[in-house]
């Protein structure tokens, strides 16, 4: 692999141009809103990840990170890819690679980076850090957003690690939010069900490639450990939390640990979402009392903004899960697909696009109802759109184009009801009780009779090419 952790890591990616460096920024909206501006407004199609430091009213070099993976070239660093020249190149990458992806477990070293401080029992203050308030709505400062929440299940002993957010709530005690069905509350409720506590450590600053295994969906009962050391080639280093036994990986920046009880909720919410909503409001959830943190010189707190997309994680979110849709679509032998893109105004979930060369009846039918039922696919989806293979998924105007040409709504759309969504769904009421509807836009020519659909209006490659050649230089002036 071709840097060791997440300071490697950012040396590349300051060599690669991909590095912004901000000064004297508060943690109180002024990072969340800086990080909207340039995710939103920048002007370049591959933003650069900002580091800020000399953040008022703490101790330098206690930095944060925002826009980890939101690039090309940086997901490519971070995944040991190819770099690539479009967005579907590093989707098609990714897909690649997973499909002779060799799980490694992680490596139990005695110590690493991560213990060059503990502070435990009455020292532990999550203040020290410069935890940011990232939106005007927030109910409180975020600690956890481009994090690894990890448990083990109490059963089966595997380690999972997810995303799931963390608001802070007193110098030892971080509410956290997990939706249904993610493998960190099936492992939470597991411990709650029998009236235990339930261990968890949380990293909050990590190698970027842990971040992306966290943040996406592996399958259940597979380590994010073993998916990321088969990325990386190599096992994670981890050493084992004090208080949890939990592994943690050795070169983090900073992680903490405790248990969560049963009965034990503080109120968590409102965070701004990823859908661009407040949706799940403020309620009251699990609350992690913390026993140790241990952090690096210098830490570095990884965060992420989710808000109105595109947002600073967005893209890489949407190049993973495409990724995954389109593996567990061959994986299943579905035929002929071309490529996958979950566009970023959904969120890399509401708005999925796939691209097959059609070969029998039914086929596209298919590919649109496994990619809505795919593991990776099926959470918060909305749509899914199939388009033929002449376009290209990423494309917004073709795939508006092939949707606007190619469907007949009383033909070519199915609804599929009772679907897996939870409170972060913008579009349902709390009645609903975490159900939603999908809808299969099937926007390719109809095959049964495909071979008399109108021709496409354009030139034929070969004229398109002869007149390149003679007129290409002058046309462009
Ligand atoms: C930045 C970021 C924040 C996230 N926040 C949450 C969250 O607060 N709660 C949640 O359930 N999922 C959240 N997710 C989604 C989960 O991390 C994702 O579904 C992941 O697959 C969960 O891991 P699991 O499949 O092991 O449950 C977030 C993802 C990202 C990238
Ligand atoms: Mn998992």
């Amino acid at each position: 692999m071709a840097y060791k952790d997440l300071r490697d890591w950012l040396n590349l990616v300051e060599e690669k141009g991909e590095l912004k460096k901000i000064e004297g920024a508060s943690w109180d909206l002024e990072m969340g809103a800086i990080t909207e501006i340039i995710y939103k407004e920048g002007k370049s199609a591959a933003p650069p990840a900002v580091l800020f430091d000399k953040v008022p009213g703490y101790a330098e070099g206690f930095r944060t990170l925002f826009g980890l993976t939101t690039s090309p070239k940086r997901m490519a660093l971070t995944l040991g890819l190819p770099e690539a020249k479009s967005d579907l190149d590093v989707v098609r990458a990714y897909r690649d690679k997973l499909k002779d992806l060799k799980m490694i477990p992680p490596r139990v070293v005695q110590d690493g980076p991560v213990l060059e401080n503990v502070d435990r029992g009455e020292d532990v203050n999550l203040f020290k850090f410069p935890v940011p308030l990232m939106h005007e709505l927030d109910g409180g400062r975020y600690i956890g957003t481009a994090c690894l929440v990890i448990t083990r299940d109490p059963d089966e002993g595997w380690v999972n690690f997810g995303a799931y957010r963390g608001m802070v709530h007193d110098e030892k005690s971080v509410a956290f939010y997990v939706s249904p069905g993610k493998h960190g509350m099936l492992h939470r409720q597991k411990y709650f069900d029998r009236g235990q506590p339930c261990p968890v450590a949380i990293c909050v600053g990590a190698d970027p490639l842990l971040f992306l295994a966290s943040g996406n969906e592996i399958p259940y009962g597979l380590s994010e450990y073993d998916y990321a050391g088969g990325f990386k080639g190599e096992p994670i280093d981890v050493v084992i939390g004090e208080y949890t036994g939990l592994p943690i990986p050795a070169h983090a920046e900073i992680v903490i640990e405790g248990e969560a009880i049963p009965g034990d909720n503080l109120g968590e919410g409102p965070f701004g979402e990823w859908t661009g909503y407040y949706a799940s409001a403020g309620r009251p959830e699990p609350v992690i009392r913390v026993k140790n943190v241990y952090y690096r010189n210098n830490p570095i707190l990884c965060c992420a903004r989710p808000g109105r997309p595109p947002s600073d994680y967005s893209y890489s979110k949407c190049v993973v899960k495409s990724a995954l849709i389109w593996d567990e679509l061959e994986k299943i032998g579905v035929p002929n697909v071309n490529g996958v893109w979950c566009h970023e105004a959904g969120g890399g979930r509401m708005f999925n696009i796939v691209s097959i060369k059609q070969a029998y009846p039914g086929h596209s039918r298919q590919a649109g109802l496994v990619a809505a039922g795919s593991h990776a696919g099926n959470y918060l989806g909305r749509y899914v759109v199939v388009v033929d293979d002449d376009i290209d998924p990423s494309n917004t105007f073709d795939v508006l184009w092939a949707i606007a040409s190619r469907s007949e709504p009383t033909e070519s759309i199915e609804i599929i009801r009772k679907c897996w969504s939870g409170p972060l769904d913008p579009r349902i009421p709390v009645e609903s009780k975490g159900f939603n509807s999908r809808a299969i836009i099937d926007a390719c020519r109809p095959y049964d009779w495909k071979d008399k659909f109108p021709a496409v209006v354009e030139s034929s490659p070969e004229l398109r090419e002869k007149t390149l050649q003679k007129w290409g230089d002058s046309l462009f002036e």
